[in-house]
């Protein structure tokens, strides 16, 4: 009998014979900057509570503007949760359910959300897309048409982080995944402030809040208090892979965001770790 042993058993590959677990050993490999998949991508994030809670008053302007962008960007337009998360939180918290049960209890009132602005812009022809088909395929859809609206909420369900009881990872934070992910052009979060203060601006200290035009995530990270996105959205920009900067805008004033995605500085610019690359 022919011993076929040692060709079965060597397959050529840079990282056959390593562990995985030494940096220094990957690194060679491992260390390059990937591929953008879809570098005409702009990804936009609407407030679930900052935007979608307030109704028509906020949605339908947003809407309009939307609609106006269609001809210059081609979009993957994610929302996030809202009032009904924080009620399904305090329900399953007084009930002691995990946070991995949590999570996708919030997660889908981000879908709703997503639900509702795509019927809105149904008439241009945007549609909403499953996770699967945000994962998968979405560039035969944004072939197929301008826009497209999904959950912002990444899908960690049980894999939820058991740091704290309230999932940490949320709509900013799924936002900003999808979009180093995907190489996009950039990520803009449309929220009810006109960006980073210096305190919260509907805080007690009000009074003293003051727009901070540019940062840097090393800046915010060094700083305590509230901000107006996940914490753990922080972690996420430090290892940008693509994604340089992130702006956040006021989508309560008409026009923000249309000239955020023509490049303007009308917000809070975020520099990420990718931006030192
Ligand atoms: O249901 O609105 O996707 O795009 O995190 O999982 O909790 O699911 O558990 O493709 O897979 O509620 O059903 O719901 O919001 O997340 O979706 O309508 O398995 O299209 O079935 O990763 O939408 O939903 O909530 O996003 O964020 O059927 Mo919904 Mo969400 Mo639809 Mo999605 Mo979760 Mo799916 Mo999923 Mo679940
Ligand atoms: P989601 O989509 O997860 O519902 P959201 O983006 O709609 O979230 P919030 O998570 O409520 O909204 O974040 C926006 C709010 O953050 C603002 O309305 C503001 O009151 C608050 N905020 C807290 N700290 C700051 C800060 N330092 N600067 C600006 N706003 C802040």
């Amino acid at each position: 009998m022919v011993d076929t042993s040692n060709s079965i058993k060597h397959v050529a590959s840079p990282l056959a014979r390593q562990t995985l677990q030494d940096g220094s050993l990957t690194r060679p490999v491992a260390g390059g900057r990937p591929r953008r998949l879809l570098p005409w991508l702009q990804v936009v994030k609407i407030g679930g509570r900052s935007i979608m809670d307030r109704g028509a008053e906020a949605i339908l302007p947003i809407v309009e503007e939307l609609r106006k962008l269609l001809p210059e960007h081609r979009l993957l337009i994610l929302t996030g949760a809202g009032i009904r998360a924080r009620h399904v939180y305090s329900v399953g918290l007084d009930l002691g359910l995990p946070v991995g049960s949590l999570a996708p209890l919030a997660a889908s009132e981000a879908g709703q959300n997503g639900h509702i602005l795509a019927s809105l812009l149904a008439p241009e022809g945007v549609s909403y897309v499953e996770h699967p088909t945000i994962a998968n395929q979405l560039a035969i859809h944004l072939s197929a048409t301008r826009a497209v609206v999904g959950s912002a909420f990444p899908p960690y369900h049980h894999h939820e982080f058991p740091g704290s009881r309230i999932p940490s990872h949320r709509a900013d934070t799924g936002a900003f995944l999808l979009a180093d992910a995907l190489g996009a052009a950039g990520l803009t979060i449309v929220e009810d402030v006109d960006g980073v203060c210096t305190a919260d601006p509907h805080g007690p200290e009000a009074a003293q809040a003051q727009l901070i035009r540019e940062t840097s995530v090393a800046e915010l990270c060094k700083v305590g208090g509230t901000l107006p996105f996940d914490r753990a959205l922080l972690d996420v920009m430090a290892t940008a892979r693509h994604i340089e900067r992130v702006q956040i805008v006021n989508g309560l004033v008409p026009g923000r965001l249309t000239a955020a995605l023509r490049g303007e500085h009308v917000g809070t610019i975020v520099r990420t770790g990718a931006s030192a690359v």
